[in-house]
């Protein structure tokens, strides 16, 4: 899954596919480079961002929806709003991508239900402008999957068929370094829950932890490509449904690397 974010702030490529000519191409240079899916959002998610309006959400992700779809690829909306999933749905997309598993909108999983699309149920504790103070566990692992556990019942009962639901642990998302590396290797606890799994691990700040030299400096977002790769392949080798970056062509080498190694061919 490439990422395009038409925002002016997203924290790794904000500001550059904001115009929506610019964020139609961003989307087929994705599906040239290896992308089944392109993943459309209007609103940075990224620590401490504030939140925008439902109008200018829609004005950003609509013609890019429209405009991939007329493309013929698959389009997947990242929105927290259950009008923008309608109406993008409504306008070609196929998947709703919702960072707060449907709880910043009581109204998502029933319009998602009634949409008949698949969803994606990430791993969430509240709103970009105060999430990392929620980054607290004991067993993270534990705990993301019994939240997720619950997520997944209220998309049910609202009327979601299982086999459209997908989860995401939510790497980065009220989420300190060590709670994304634990959630990573962890990642077969959460396929136990019986569901696709997404993970969206592209350039965040626990990679540029990782890589971080000796005084401590993380290399910048757009240096985390070949950390991202890595991450991609540790994920689809334990067996993830997806993976959802900024950067398609060396994930996508490294998933296909992944792949062979399952399949010895
Ligand atoms: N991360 C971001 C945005 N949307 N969606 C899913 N399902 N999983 C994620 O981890 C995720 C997401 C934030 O990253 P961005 O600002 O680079 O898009």
């Amino acid at each position: 899954m490439g990422v395009v974010n038409v925002t002016p702030d997203s924290f790794s490529d904000g500001g550059h596919w904001f115009d929506t000519a610019a964020a139609v191409k961003r989307g087929l240079s994705l599906v040239a480079d290896g992308a089944d899916m392109v993943d459309v959002g209007g609103e940075s998610t990224r620590p401490g961002a504030t939140r925008i309006d439902e109008s200018e959400e829609l004005r950003r992700v609509l013609p890019v929806v429209r405009g991939l779809t007329a493309e013929g690829v698959l389009v997947s909306v990242d929105t927290m709003r259950a009008a923008v999933a309608e109406q993008a749905v409504s306008a070609g997309a196929v998947l709703v991508n919702d960072v707060s598993g449907g709880l910043a909108d009581r109204d998502m999983l029933p319009a998602v239900a009634a949409c008949g699309v698949p969803f994606v149920l990430m791993h969430w504790r509240g709103f970009s402008h105060d999430m990392n103070s929620r980054a607290v566990y004991g067993d993270v692992v534990a705990e993301v999957a019994e939240e997720l556990r619950a997520r997944i019942d209220a998309a049910l009962s609202a009327g979601i068929a299982p086999e459209r639901l997908v989860t995401d642990p939510g790497l980065g998302f009220a989420k300190e370094a060590r709670h994304d590396l634990a959630l990573v290797a962890g990642l077969s606890d959460l396929l136990a829950l019986g569901l696709p799994v997404l993970v969206g691990g592209s350039r965040k700040r626990f990679l540029g932890h990782v890589l971080a030299g000796e005084d401590g400096t993380p290399p910048p977002a757009h240096h985390r490509d070949a950390a991202t790769a890595a991450l991609s392949a540790i994920a689809a080798h334990q067996g993830a449904w997806a993976v959802r970056v900024h950067n398609v062509r060396p994930t996508a080498d490294a998933v296909r690397v992944a792949r062979a190694v399952a399949l010895r061919a």
